[in-house]
């Protein structure tokens, strides 16, 4: 099912065309690379290795005018940056390699994808697109644009390309909420927050697995709530906006959910720096309008 932005398609074209690349190198790439990213977080070869091969597919893409991405410092002009007179030309912005602490325990973690159509950093209003790769059980792939939000199972074909099936040609999130995942730990989370959880508890079933693509799948699939709380010792949270709370918003509000940073949609959140943090929650917007009126009392 093709994107009715030529651009779109083919950025998600050439992320499908990495997938099971990236996918056959993780068994071997579980190491620390020894360096570390602009967030200051340690890097393990998987990191790198999707980082290169993602950079070098998706600037490759005629449209794409600038390519950002988690584990690399500043952008990477793809020829004809958004705003330098190409203004045919997109951003795009990738976390390569999201949750790849997953790999030493053998659990899910995936790529973030998000294209906006303003130079970075930018807002979530400016996305035009955004999804994720997930390596699970199977590899599977979320899209979300101005036709709505679909999953595809991405493999290898026969003749060693790579095969895309849409499984869900229009994702949208279950009515009835039954799972949440919180990150962060618990003594560092605010009062406001610990209470919203414990109110959450008792409702719903714990499903946390340390990778954000993972863990807002579940929400997708069961219906639910994620987050990536403000703590008590980094009130911007962990997440970043750029490469992963703009995108998964994005995705999580076309399927008919609701995003917040506490305060409001996350798309509103004014864009400040490139690795700029974000306190994030998606889910059901019930619970999420609860999450906000929680964390309004104090
Ligand atoms: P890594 O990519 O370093 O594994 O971090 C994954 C992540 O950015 C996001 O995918 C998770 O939701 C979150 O961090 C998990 O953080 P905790 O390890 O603090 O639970």
């Amino acid at each position: 099912m093709a994107s009715p932005n030529s651009t779109v398609d083919a950025v998600f074209d050439a992320v499908a065309a990495t997938a099971p690349e990236i996918r056959a190198a993780l068994p071997g790439r579980r190491v620390e690379s020894g360096t570390e990213n602009a967030s200051g977080e340690s890097v393990l070869a998987g990191d790198l290795y999707a980082d290169e091969l993602l950079g070098e597919a998706i600037t490759a893409v005629d449209g794409v005018g600038s390519f950002v991405s988690e584990e690399r410092e500043t952008a990477v002009d793809a020829g004809g940056a958004v705003g330098s007179g190409h203004d045919d030309a997109y951003a795009v912005a990738i976390d390569p390699l999201d949750g790849s602490s997953n790999l030493r325990s053998n659990n899910a973690m995936g790529t973030v994808v998000g294209v906006y159509d303003a130079p970075l950093p930018a807002s979530g209003r400016d996305l035009v697109a955004a999804g994720y790769v997930l390596y699970g059980p199977i590899t599977t792939m979320v899209v979300a644009d101005e036709a709505g939000v679909r999953e595809e199972v991405v493999a290898r074909d026969a003749d060693g390309g790579v095969d895309r099936s849409v499984v869900e040609a229009d994702l949208s999130l279950p009515g009835t909420p039954t799972v949440y995942g919180f990150g962060g730990r618990v003594p560092d989370w605010p009062a406001d927050f610990r209470a919203y959880a414990r109110s959450i508890e008792d409702e719903l079933k714990l499903r946390y697995g340390g990778a954000m693509v993972g863990d807002v799948n579940q929400v997708l699939t069961y219906g639910g709530v994620f987050a990536y709380p403000a703590l008590r010792s980094a009130s911007a949270g962990k997440l970043r906006l750029q490469f992963e709370a703009n995108p998964v918003a994005y995705i999580v509000e076309r399927a008919g959910g609701a995003s917040s940073d506490g305060t409001g949609s996350i798309l509103d959140v004014e864009p400040e720096a490139v690795h700029q943090r974000t306190p994030l929650y998606v889910g059901n917007e019930a619970l999420i309008e609860r999450l906000e009126d929680a964390l309004d009392d104090g």
